[in-house]
């Protein structure tokens, strides 16, 4: 099969643009990675030309031996869409887990995502967790990102106050959310940082920078961003027209959702205000 025509590999390309007209992904900000399937791998392998081995810059010894779909570091999203041979690439993983080789894609040159290291420590503790998780996806979201401006860096402050304005984060997203102190990104350290967080939460915010959203396929990990971001939306509207609120969705309210819905809502964000 052509590359360009396998299933996983529109699917991949749909969501970058997606990302793209949310206006996530000014400039290069933001990349996106999917582990692939061996019958995915298979079905594609035709189309491999492989490069020299390069060090990842962390050590994912569980992924070894596996294949990702990622960005390319400096690539836009929005030329995904338009040319994904020269924007995005298939990595291998060798068998210790250290170190990575191009098997296709970026035509013109370049190397995978900067955030390479958090998005593979990212998919390790998650497949550890949960084998069926494959997606990682890092958005520059611009409501979240004015909130880490003036919400308290807590988990408990960003989960509870997404959760207040929008009835169905609970149940979209019932562990929460976690959040990174400002640090310096495409690094090994924030990429510890934030698969720590990863461990709980399928979202994690980097402060004043944007968030990682982990998921099992493409529509769950964008609709997860997408609900998240929304919701960051409606809370900076809200502060906007005046700095409290007249009412909202009581921690009763919450735990009453929790029983119709069955999902488990961890008491910890549900303290009383
Ligand atoms: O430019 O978003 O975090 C890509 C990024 C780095
Ligand atoms: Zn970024």
């Amino acid at each position: 099969m052509k590359f360009l025509e396998a299933e996983f590999v529109q699917g991949f390309i749909r969501m970058a643009n997606d990302g793209w007209e949310q206006g996530w992904h000014e400039r290069n900000g933001g990349n996106l990675s999917y582990r692939v399937k061996p019958e995915e791998v298979e079905s594609v392998k035709e189309n491999f030309e492989a490069k020299e081995w390069q060090p990842i810059g962390t050590s994912v010894p569980t992924l070894a031996g596996e294949f990702f779909l990622v960005t390319g570091s400096g690539k836009y999203f929005r030329n995904v869409i338009l040319d994904p041979a020269g924007s995005i690439c298939m990595i291998e993983l060798d068998k210790t887990g250290e170190n990575y080789r191009i098997v296709w894609g970026l035509v013109n040159g370049g190397r995978p995502t900067s955030e390479l290291p958090s998005h593979l420590m990212n998919h390790e503790v998650k497949v550890e967790k949960n084998p069926n998780y494959r997606v990682i996806y890092h958005a520059h979201t611009t409501n979240i990102i004015a909130l880490t401006f003036v919400l308290p860096l807590k988990d408990e402050v960003f989960t509870r106050e997404l959760w207040e304005m929008a009835t169905e984060c609970p149940v979209v997203f019932p562990d929460g959310v976690g959040v990174v102190p400002w640090m310096v990104p495409g690094g090994r350290e924030i990429a510890v940082a934030t698969s720590e967080l990863m461990k709980q939460y399928d979202l994690a915010i980097w402060a004043h920078h944007g968030m990682f959203a982990a998921g099992e396929d493409f529509d769950l990990t964008f609709g997860l961003m997408h609900t998240a971001e929304k919701s960051a939306e409606i809370l900076v509207k809200m502060l906007s027209m005046r700095p409290d609120k007249l009412q909202t969705i009581t921690a009763q309210n919450f735990r009453d959702l929790a029983h119709d819905f069955k999902v488990t809502l961890p008491e910890k964000f549900l303290y009383e205000k």
